[in-house]
């Protein structure tokens, strides 16, 4: 591998800093993985699962207190705290490397420091890009080699000498009190300690991916999303691409991988969880998945709820914080209507029915994207998929109809900005609470918002052939607390709708606040769901949503003149249609 010499010398300066024992670089090759594997397997990292009927496949145990991301210790590290806006945590650098470097200091003595140079994006891609991070975690690298793609490729793809994203991973004691996710977007830099889950830890998924990827989009002219990408087929065989923006732990999986109930309608699936989107010539929309890797959630994922991703992690998986069965296969609640039993619960002990969930809420399985049944032939085309529509979607228990359409861009980037969401076990913190969470990215972009909002509009003035935009909700409930829709597979027929509208043929009724389909133009053959069921869970109540805009202009409010004039003009016509219909 030739390795730049600003590479070595960022390279040098953190082994100066963290003095490990010694410094291996990753060349992502299997006999690396193959190591890795055995001596985690050895220092008991690593559990072997049943080799017959999970082959390849291990389970992880992660500290207890170290199993989802910690928004409250990741800071955006811009010189102006005004850069980071007021969504995001700010300090300023020298403070952010002076706090984290008295755990970094010789942090990583007696251990064996990797260095990971890694590809977001397909090989061969103008859209794609490299990291470089370090870290002391063999479950990282491990990881990384499922997530990314490792090794040679990444030094390839380098444009400059410069032209890299350094992180600098170190596990620290995974003390919560010595941890922090530092971002130095304006260095191109990140700096982890104190984490081992995941989306603290994988440098090139959120910190990289995101945060930094949406900073350089903004200055370079594209998007970074938390968005899924799937191909819609119809009974023609025409494909139909479309992204679809949600909070973590909220189905996006799910709807990646979704199997149609519709006979001659079928799901390609191309990401899960981040798109980078780019302009292209001729003012369409294209979008590559930056991951190699699905980094999922296990709880729900059955073969009812997501056939695909059951199959999928039958081999070559890492789990993490599931629960094991006597016959040392993974268990988590809702994969079988009744837990087995015998079950070791996620931390290791005996479990009984009663004593809580035997798998975390947030354990995961971490496995490559070719290995879906449902992955599209081209989900790695450097050219990238045109993308026809763009879905906003959250978890909304009321307010919110399952689906309705933006009337043009600026609309829809409005309802994107509007959104929130439930919170759910992917983060630290209370479950079930209302947050609000723009276009899904409140925990992932690494500027600004008020300025991200306008760079969206930006974007859609240079995008001559641009997306529709489409809100969804597959949460909303009745008064006795049950869905209104089923969700899952059925969410297909939500898409047929979509591709429907983009072509000019799906029925629509304009409501104050976009266009809802039309009595009869969702496809519900098959499906047995009373009229007056399907009637609530497309209703605009207009005086919830007026209450619902009261607090989104208080949310606004924060950004002040960084708030694009479109968007507040677009709170104030939305209010006065509302007003009409009360
Ligand atoms: C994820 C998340 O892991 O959003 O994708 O937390
Ligand atoms: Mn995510």
């Amino acid at each position: 591998m030739s390795v730049s010499s600003v590479a070595e010398k960022w390279v040098d300066e953190v082994a100066a800093m963290t003095r490990p024992a010694r410094i291996v670089w990753a060349d992502g090759s299997k006999a690396e993985y193959d190591g890795l594997i055995e001596d985690m397997l050895r220092d008991g990292t690593l559990l072997p699962l049943n080799s017959r009927t999970y082959p390849s496949s291990y389970l992880h145990r992660s500290h207890p207190s170290d199993v989802a991301r910690t928004e409250q210790l990741t800071f955006i590290c811009t010189r102006e705290r005004e850069d980071a806006g007021p969504t995001n945590n700010w300090m300023a650098p020298v403070d952010g490397k002076a706090k984290a470097g008295q755990w970094l200091r010789g942090g990583m003595q007696g251990r064996t420091m990797w260095v990971i140079p890694y590809l977001m994006g397909p090989a061969g891609s103008s859209m794609s890009r490299v990291g470089i991070m370090v870290t002391d975690s063999a479950y990282v690298v491990a990881s990384m080699h499922i997530m990314t793609r490792v090794g040679a490729v990444a030094l390839q793809h380098m444009r400059s000498d410069d032209d890299f994203v350094a992180g600098l991973h170190a596990l620290g004691d995974l003390s919560p009190d010595r941890r922090l996710i530092l971002h130095f977007p304006e260095e191109k830099l990140i700096w982890s300690v104190g984490s081992g889950y995941g989306g603290n830890a994988l440098l090139g998924k959120k910190c990289h991916a995101l945060r930094i990827a949406s900073w350089q989009a903004r200055q370079e002219g594209w998007l970074a999303e938390h968005m899924l990408i799937i191909g819609v087929e119809d009974p023609e065989g025409r494909v139909t691409y479309l992204g679809a923006a949600m909070p973590s732990a909220s189905g996006k999986t799910n709807l990646a991988m979704v199997e149609s109930r519709l006979p001659g309608w079928r799901v390609w699936t191309l990401g899960d969880d981040i798109a980078w989107i780019h302009v292209d010539a001729t003012g369409q929309l294209r979008a590559i998945n930056p991951e190699r890797g699905f980094f999922g959630v296990a709880p729900n994922t059955s073969p009812k709820t997501n056939a695909n991703a059951t199959a999928m992690v039958r081999s070559n998986t890492i789990f993490t914080n599931v629960a094991l069965t006597p016959s040392q296969e993974p268990w988590w609640e809702g994969l079988t209507p009744e837990p087995p039993a015998g079950l070791v619960d996620w931390q290791g002990r005996p479990w009984q029915p009663g004593s809580g969930p035997a798998a975390h809420p947030n354990s995961r399985f971490t496995v490559p994207v070719h290995q879906c049944p449902s992955v599209a032939p081209n989900w790695e085309d450097p050219q990238g998929v045109p993308l026809s529509g763009l879905i906003f979607g959250s978890r909304r228990t009321a307010v919110i109809p399952l689906v309705f359409e933006a009337f043009d861009w600026t609309h829809g980037v409005f309802l994107g900005s509007a959104m929130s969401t439930e919170t759910t076990a992917a983060i630290t913190g209370k479950v079930g609470v209302v947050r609000r969470d723009p276009m899904a990215m409140l925990p992932f972009c690494g500027y600004n918002m008020g300025d991200y909002f306008a760079h969206w509009l930006a974007l859609g003035a240079q995008a001559t052939r641009a997306p529709r935009l489409f809100r969804v909700n597959w949460f909303r409930r009745d008064a006795d607390g049950k869905f209104l829709w089923p969700g899952y597979s059925e969410n297909v027929r939500v898409l047929k709708w979509m591709v429907e509208r983009i072509r000019g043929t799906g029925r629509a009724e304009e409501t104050p606040i976009g266009w809802v389909p039309s009595p009869g133009a969702l496809d519900l053959e098959g499906l047995a769901l009373p009229a007056e069921r399907l009637r609530q869970a497309l209703h605009c109540d207009a005086g919830e949503w007026l209450a619902a805009l009261d607090d989104l202009d208080e949310f606004y409010g924060q950004f002040g003149s960084r708030l694009p004039g479109p968007i507040a003009e677009q709170l104030a016509v939305t209010r006065r249609k509302l007003a009409t219909r009360r």
